[in-house]
């Protein structure tokens, strides 16, 4: 696309989702590092998220995690994000962190855990009932230390039964989502390792089950766009979970590590129509930001991902297809090449300004006073995070 009107009207309707657990305390297993102005409960966090969303103008939702963010009453919790104008995103059940769960949640071989764990699941979606929730997005630690430990093959035979029931409770406009990580916590074997895993699942489960990309979950060296492209062109690429990483999970700011990776995996999207409504392909952070402020790393993230679709989009496709047929190979390598090279930055300035926002949002974060206001504001309680 060569006519920056047309990116710049595709980038307007991207939209990068914000997740609640970022704006809390977090860490490694070795130290939370605590910081000042963090937010108490779910209503400040999404007060965070749409402080995000004012600056960047793209990032109109925020995902939950439960328990992490418990409140007594969803449909209220929806109705402030609304007031402030946010909407509640994906729903993400939290079957990690309950002593119960040291054998996996739904893959335990104790039915009464695997019964617990699927209880939590279908109170998720009741939750996504009261807040208008699209997706239900599953992230099972799930797996084994040692060989010998369960049986591998009984663990997804459990797995199959938890989720199909909770695909049953599904309502018609609602989605589950299933991320899959190679390793960790479990270290020798995990349930749902990969995305071939994940897809075999979702095929199984119907329509509405689709598989959830977190960008950090990879082993080293994995050809992530291979992925995107194969699932959108099968119509699974449920969304993303963004981050970088460069040894394993590391949850950093997305676009950090790599860019140029995270251009490759936005040229599949452009080019596989995943940024057409239809496709429903979601973006989502999954971040941690343990030594930065959350505020504007997170603003910083999802500037990040709007400059690699601006470049993705500036991909001369039919160039780049007629290159591709005529086995040019250093001419079609060339024509990525260029859009990556491409500086965006005044592009997106033009943008920001055609949406009544500063071409800066991060300096106009800044200048807004918010990160003093909320060291004012949040004394006393309980700062959120998993405190590790
Ligand atoms: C996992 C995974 C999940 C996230 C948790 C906190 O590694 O990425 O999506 O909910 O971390
Ligand atoms: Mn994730
Ligand atoms: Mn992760």
């Amino acid at each position: 696309m060569s006519d920056h009107s047309a990116v710049k009207a595709v980038l307007r309707t991207q939209h990068i989702e914000t997740p609640s657990w970022a704006f809390g305390n977090s860490g490694t297993r070795f130290k939370v590092f605590a910081q000042e102005g963090i937010p108490r409960d779910a209503y400040e966090k999404i007060a965070d998220a749409a402080v995000v969303h004012r600056y960047t103008g793209v990032a109109p939702s925020v995902a939950v995690h439960i328990p992490w963010d418990t409140v007594d009453d969803y449909a209220d919790l929806a109705k402030h994000a609304e007031n402030l104008g946010v909407k509640i995103g994906a729903v993400n059940p939290n079957v990690f962190q309950d002593d119960d769960y040291r054998l996996g949640s739904i893959c335990n071989p104790d039915p009464a855990v695997r019964r617990k764990a699927l209880e939590h699941l279908l109170d998720c979606v009741d939750i996504m009932d009261a807040t208008g929730s699209r997706d239900l997005s599953i992230w099972l630690a799930d797996g084994l230390n040692y060989p010998g430990q369960d049986s591998l093959a009984d663990r997804q035979a459990r797995l199959e039964e938890a989720l199909a029931a909770v695909y049953e409770r599904l309502g018609e406009n609602q989605r589950m989502l299933l991320e899959y990580k190679f390793f960790e916590p479990a270290f020798y074997a995990t349930d749902v390792p990969d995305w071939g895993t994940s897809y075999a699942h979702c095929v199984e489960l119907g329509d509405k089950a689709q598989v959830l990309v977190d960008t950090g979950h990879h082993a080293p060296g994995t050809n992530i766009e291979f992925i995107v492209a194969f699932l959108l062109r099968k119509n699974r690429l449920g969304g993303f979970h963004f981050n970088s990483r460069f040894y394993a999970d590391d949850d950093l700011m997305v676009g950090a590590a790599d860019p140029y990776q995270l251009f490759r995996i936005m040229v599949e999207i452009v080019l596989g129509g995943g940024l057409d409504a239809a496709s429903g392909v979601a973006f989502m952070l999954d971040q941690c930001h343990n030594i930065e402020p959350k505020i504007p790393a997170l603003i910083r993230s999802v500037l990040n991902v709007q400059e690699a679709t601006a470049k993705a989009l500036l991909v001369d496709s039919e160039a780049l297809r007629a290159a591709q047929r005529a086995g040019d190979v250093l001419g079609a390598n060339g024509i990525l090449v260029d859009a990556f090279s491409t500086d965006v930055r005044p592009l997106l300035a033009e943008l920001r300004e055609e949406m009544g926002l500063d071409p800066d949002p991060i300096a106009a974060y800044r200048r807004s006073g918010y990160a003093e206001q909320i060291v004012a504001e949040r004394v006393g309680g309980t700062a959120a995070g998993w405190g590790a």
